[in-house]
């Protein structure tokens, strides 16, 4: 395959509002975003993704929609975004954008018209419904608390929130919404973007409102018709173009995960899922103070690895985004200077040997970590806030609140982009919308670029490995040793390589298995000697060729 198959592809992933102020506002921007292009080719990736940059509320930060063809003037203007196109295209840089097509914001026309009308046909763009009982029509939960309809006094109707209640559901069997959407995905394809993250578009396709156990996820999850609406939308818009994408798959089955991504059946590139990340919750539950469970992350990283590649289909692999808190606090170690350079640089080893395609998380590459706020005043998210009046009323102390949040919620990642030792970390010359993070002195892009041991190059490292070797995109993987309880070994095989990746995922040194042949070349090592005291020092990370 060629040095352009998509494949072979990193992309990252950049989360506009808190990535780079040029107007003082406190607030990023597109012109901020241009400005750091040189900082993204330098890094060597291929894509960049953008989150929601439309006219929004901003209720969920952009993931409310209240136009779908204009830009957000606190980012800029159309011709912003345009010359942002035309600048990252000359560094080589392609451009996806964010599309969140199962809601709209409760400020789009379409949903002001259904309820200024209820005869209105963009009524049924959404799902309006009787209540049942005195109460709403079922006992949905919104995945941000509560349940999921809205009382609407006007028509005594309610309407479906599986998100904020000012993000309604789209309705996808509707099939005017359907090209109305498609008719979005062909205008931006017209400004020349290069791909579409597509936001928990696996949620699209429901059909039956019932009362469920599972407060309604199998009917929404997956639903009867999702494979038929993504194939449509494929056909309709981007299918016969080269065009990078992935759809955020929320709660989903290695089996429809294959089925969106098998090239054939011409739905989607590749899939987000979050199994994996939902290791450090407790009983299933994300809103707890929790540890890794080190070996259900492996089992799910493998069977995840082995069912995509085994049947055809393609995953995204990560360990952050704008959701989740900073991997290297989270399953490694910010405890001291040493260990988070170490740790950071393990993770990254680990997730970029796998198979699919990496997405790195802005701020990941330099080894950026959760604020650790302690007070609720630090917080903005509309989950972290609804997490905390729940909490509350479960009986939850302030204190025990305060470590649950700083642990879980997603303002962990979306702090402002460290990028040198000035006032705000260089990200702003005014009061940023959020606090930046007190260690931007010590970690930031500039500090990172001058230091050859950085974690920034490390990240430098496995994209050119990944550009320049073929077993990192098309080898199989094999796990190895899995009942070891600090140790994360596999191998990737293809016809010319052979590839040994050990990680050491505890803080305190582990010997390496005897029976592990480890003679080679080495690849990547995140110490220099790692294995020289036939040991592997806590957080350390390997790949030898063999
Ligand atoms: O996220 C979907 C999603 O399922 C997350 O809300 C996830 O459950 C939660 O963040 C984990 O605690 C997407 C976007 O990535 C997110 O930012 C949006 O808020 C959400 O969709 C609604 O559009």
């Amino acid at each position: 395959m060629s040095q352009t198959d998509w494949r072979k592809s990193v992309v990252y992933q950049i989360y506009p509002k808190s990535f780079n102020d040029t107007t003082g506002n406190g607030q990023g921007d597109l012109n901020g975003i241009i400005d750091k292009l040189d900082y993204l080719a330098y890094l060597g990736v291929d894509y960049i993704w953008l989150t929601p940059i439309y006219p929004s509320p901003m209720n969920d930060n952009g993931y409310d929609i209240s136009d779908y063809y204009q830009i957000n003037e606190q980012f800029g203007t159309l011709d912003d975004f345009k010359k942002l196109l035309e600048t990252a295209h000359q560094y080589g840089l392609k451009v996806m954008l964010d599309i969140v097509f199962n809601h709209t914001s409760t400020d789009h026309t379409w949903f002001q018209q259904a309820l200024a009308d209820p005869e209105s046909p963009y009524r049924d763009y959404y799902f309006f419904r009787k209540g049942r009982n005195g109460g709403p029509p079922t006992n949905w939960q919104s995945k941000f608390g509560g349940n999921a309809w809205q009382y609407e006094p006007n028509s005594g109707e309610y309407y479906l929130h599986l998100f904020d209640v000012s993000q309604a559901d789209l309705n996808w069997e509707n099939e005017h919404v359907r090209q109305s959407l498609y008719d979005i995905v062909k205008y931006w394809m017209s400004y020349g973007v290069d791909g579409f993250r597509f936001d928990v578009i696996n949620l699209i396709s429901k059909d039956r409102f019932e009362d469920s156990d599972a407060i309604g996820k199998e009917y929404y999850t997956d639903g009867p018709r999702v494979h038929d609406f993504i194939h449509e939308m494929n056909r309709e818009t981007f299918g016969d173009r080269e065009m990078m994408t992935v759809g955020e798959m929320s709660s989903t089955t290695i089996d429809h995960c294959i089925r969106y991504t098998q090239p054939e059946r011409q739905e989607l590139n590749s899939v987000f899922n979050f199994h994996h990340l939902k290791v450090d919750y407790a009983e299933g539950e994300k809103w707890t103070e929790s540890q890794l469970d080190f070996h259900k992350l492996k089992e799910i990283l493998i069977e995840w690895q082995l069912g995509i590649y085994e049947g055809g289909g393609w995953n995204a692999i990560f360990w952050c985004n704008h959701d989740q808190p900073r991997i290297v606090s989270r399953f490694g170690d910010d405890s001291t200077e040493a260990m988070r350079q170490r740790s950071a640089k393990m993770l990254a080893i680990v997730l970029h040997m796998l198979q699919g395609t990496p997405y790195i998380f802005q701020g990941e590459e330099i080894g950026m970590t959760n604020p650790h706020f302690d007070k609720l005043s630090q917080y903005r998210d509309v989950e972290s806030l609804n997490a905390y009046d729940s909490l509350q009323e479960a009986g939850k102390t302030e204190p025990e609140i305060m470590r649950i949040l700083a642990q879980k919620s997603r303002d962990n990642a979306r702090t402002p982009m460290q990028w040198d030792d000035s006032a705000q970390a260089g990200f702003t010359e005014g009061e940023p919308w959020i606090e930046v993070s007190d260690n931007y002195k010590e970690i930031n892009v500039q500090q990172a670029m001058n230091d050859e041991q950085s974690v920034l190059q490390t990240y430098r490292k496995l994209i050119q490995l990944r550009h320049n070797y073929d077993v990192v995109t098309y080898g199989n993987i094999e796990p190895l040793y899995m009942a070891h309880d600090q140790l994360f070994i596999y191998r990737r095989n293809d016809e010319h390589n052979s590839w040994l990746i050990i990680a050491n995922f505890s803080n305190e040194a582990v010997a390496i298995p005897e029976d592990l042949d480890t003679t080679g070349q080495t690849v990547i090592e995140n110490e220099p000697d790692l294995l020289a005291e036939g040991k592997i020092p806590a957080y350390g990370a390997i790949v030898i060729d063999q």
